[in-house]
């Protein structure tokens, strides 16, 4: 399968974060990227394309017109405003506050459409963002196009944004991105699984009212683990999508065995739902070493998670999510790629 790949993503290149509620050194890095399309190369697993520029429009389709207008221009704003370096949010709009009207001063907006203060925002993160999404949406068009599979190595990632606010290292949610472009390319239904370390909850929320989409995340349980705060087995969509999301929570120290259970019955969820395209967000944080993660999935095993997807019949866009133990990041991403091709 064909990877897409852009260095712009690696123009985002966070020094700190805050974590653990301390300023430590960032995670999400450009080398977690570069490690990944290394390991493509080394193992001659496919060709790597540079995204096409898809503009504005299908990022609109999924986002909201202020929000993407806040990303655009937030460096000359926050430079304006005197301020240098990586910037952190640090008062939000919950509960009783208001959302409206948006505030005119730049820590205002920083909170307004932001969720945590670990995702730092600087100079180059709105070109990665927006080159990390037509990375996704060029790995959807090769898809839609008549491609089995492709991979979108996407960095920053996306499963933590929602319409109008980031956070979790996440500035526009490239799988739901590529979900929606599949959409308006003909697909009737298009099902979205996310086997990240972390509920999807960005993802979540911006299909959780649609039957078109069917959303569904293996995650560590957020009673215990970020985001905290969505993620639970009881959501399971409103409206019109009522029972067209599905959250898998599992415990902290989840091995494969339990993991794959948990597989199983989201991939019978998915053929139930008969979807015409699948879209993984695929996040490498379930592995046994990373450094933020409590899973203990074992490298092989990643080759089992590519041969389980690849069961399920689908055209598959696979979309790169969270990973951080970064020296395996490439085997364990090529495993589950591999894994898919039989390989
Ligand atoms: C817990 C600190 C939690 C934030 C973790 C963010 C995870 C991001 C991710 C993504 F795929 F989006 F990159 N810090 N001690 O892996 O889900
Ligand atoms: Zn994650």
């Amino acid at each position: 399968m064909k990877t897409v790949f852009s260095p712009v993503q690696l123009a985002h290149d966070p020094k700190h974060e805050i974590s653990d509620g301390m300023l430590k050194p960032a995670v999400e890095i450009p080398s977690r990227a570069e490690i990944v399309r290394a390991r493509i190369m080394e193992t001659g697993f496919g060709d790597i394309l540079p995204p096409e520029e898809f503009g504005t429009e299908p990022l609109a389709r999924v986002h909201a017109g202020d929000y993407i207008a806040f990303l655009e221009s937030f460096w000359t704003r926050w430079t304006n405003a005197g301020r240098s370096g990586e910037a952190f949010p640090f008062v939000w709009p919950v509960r009783e506050l208001r959302t409206k009207p948006v505030p005119d001063h730049i820590d205002g907006l920083l909170g307004r459409y932001s969720f945590d203060a670990g995702t730092p925002l600087g100079e180059e993160t709105w070109f990665a963002a927006r080159a990390s999404a037509d990375t996704a949406l060029t790995a959807a068009r090769l898809v839609a196009g008549g491609d089995r599979a492709a991979f979108a190595l996407c960095r920053p990632p996306g499963h933590h944004a929602h319409a109008d606010f980031y956070g979790g290292y996440c500035f526009l949610n490239n799988a739901a991105i590529a979900a929606q472009y599949l959409r308006d390319a003909g697909a009737d239904r298009v099902a979205v699984l996310d086997v990240d370390y972390h509920h999807g909850n960005g993802t979540q929320a911006i299909f959780y009212d649609r039957a078109d989409v069917l959303f569904l995340s293996l995650h560590a349980d957020p009673i215990e683990e970020f985001p905290y705060f969505l993620g639970h087995a009881d959501e399971t969509g409103e409206g019109a999508g009522e029972g067209f999301n599905a959250n898998f929570p599992l415990p902290l120290g989840t091995d494969w065995p339990v993991f794959s259970r948990a597989l199983d019955a989201a991939l019978e969820r998915v053929a139930e739902f008969s979807p015409d395209t699948l879209v993984v967000s695929l996040g490498l944080d379930t592995y046994e070493r990373d450094p933020i993660s409590k899973f203990r999935l074992k490298s092989e095993e990643f080759l089992r998670l590519g041969a389980r997807l690849e069961k399920a019949g689908l055209p598959t866009v696979f979309v790169m999510e969270g990973g951080y133990a970064v020296d395996a990041l490439g085997i364990n991403c090529v495993n589950v790629l591999s894994g898919f091709e039989g390989a």
